[in-house]
């Protein structure tokens, strides 16, 4: 469905748009998806590499998957698509100002320009020290071996990413965007994990329109007001340029 036929959709001259983004996004640059047939959940167990426990319980093998990913996004193969360009050109383009929340890890949406970004669920490329807290850019593998670059002590590196039970990054700074945003967009997230999948929900409390951008209606799609589906390096430029008016 054309975004010009999507009635009621369109937000004011000057009204900020508030942007979802999941892991659907970067599925056609290469980066796996988690709960597709094929996704990283059909490969290991969330209880193995995803929780703190884990980590604590298994550090070689939490350290392992996250080193695996790592390598996986800095191969030169990886690389930002048409939708995470289209999502930077809207933010140079609409006056009213766009933020970008992703719940990726990876960094394509700052790699096609975005500016006003926020990494809920952390960064792959940063590292965390449990002792002095800390967090480095890291491009290197990870172990128990290696010393904070600030407190030299060893063993205390994790990545700096949101694991289950623990709580995401900047959820005040997303709930004052959602409460003053003229439009809620989700892209490429099956709306399985809390909080990310209440955010429609805040954005319908506020009287927010909502669209949801997905491959297929995700599970939470009827709390949209809006949706279309297709693949995010098709979709997501079309609805872009008709947000633009082009
Ligand atoms: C395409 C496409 C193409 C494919 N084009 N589209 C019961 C009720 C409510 C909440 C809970 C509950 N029990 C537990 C909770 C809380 C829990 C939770 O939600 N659990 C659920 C499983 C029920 N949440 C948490 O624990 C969160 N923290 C929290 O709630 O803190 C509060 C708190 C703290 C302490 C005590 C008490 C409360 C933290 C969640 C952290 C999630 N972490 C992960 C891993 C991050 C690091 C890493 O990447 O390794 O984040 S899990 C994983 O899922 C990752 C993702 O960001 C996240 C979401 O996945 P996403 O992006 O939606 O991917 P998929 O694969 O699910 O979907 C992809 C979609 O794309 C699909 O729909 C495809 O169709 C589509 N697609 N190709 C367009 N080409």
């Amino acid at each position: 469905m054309p975004f010009s036929s999507l009635e009621g959709l369109r937000p004011r001259p000057g009204q900020p748009i508030v942007i979802l983004t999941g892991a659907g996004i970067s599925k056609e640059s290469g980066l796996d998806t988690f709960r597709d047939a094929d996704g990283i959940w059909s490969k290991v167990r969330i209880e193995d590499v995803a929780t703190y426990e884990a980590f604590v319980r298994n550090p070689k093998r939490v350290h392992a998957f996250y080193n695996e990913r790592r390598r996986g996004l800095l191969s030169p193969n990886i690389q930002p698509n048409a939708a995470h360009r289209a999502l930077a050109r809207l933010e140079r383009e609409w006056e009213g100002g766009v933020t970008v929340v992703t719940q990726n890890i990876d960094d394509l949406h700052e790699r096609a320009g975005t500016k006003a970004l926020i990494h809920m669920h952390g960064e792959l490329l940063k590292v965390e020290c449990e002792h002095c807290r800390a967090v480095h850019e890291w491009r290197e593998d990870l172990s128990r071996d290696v010393r904070c670059p600030d407190c030299s002590r060893a063993a205390g590196l994790r990545p700096h990413v949101v694991w289950f039970g623990e709580m995401p990054m900047e959820m005040e700074r997303i709930s004052a965007l959602l409460s003053e945003a003229g439009l809620f967009v989700s892209i490429g997230t099956s709306g399985n994990v809390y909080p990310a999948a209440g955010f429609v929900s805040e954005a319908r409390a506020h009287g927010t329109p909502s669209v949801e951008l997905n491959l297929e209606p995700s599970e939470g799609a009827s709390l949209f007001t809006h949706a279309i589906n297709g693949p995010a390096t098709q979709i997501v430029p079309a609805f872009v340029d008709d947000l633009l008016g082009r």
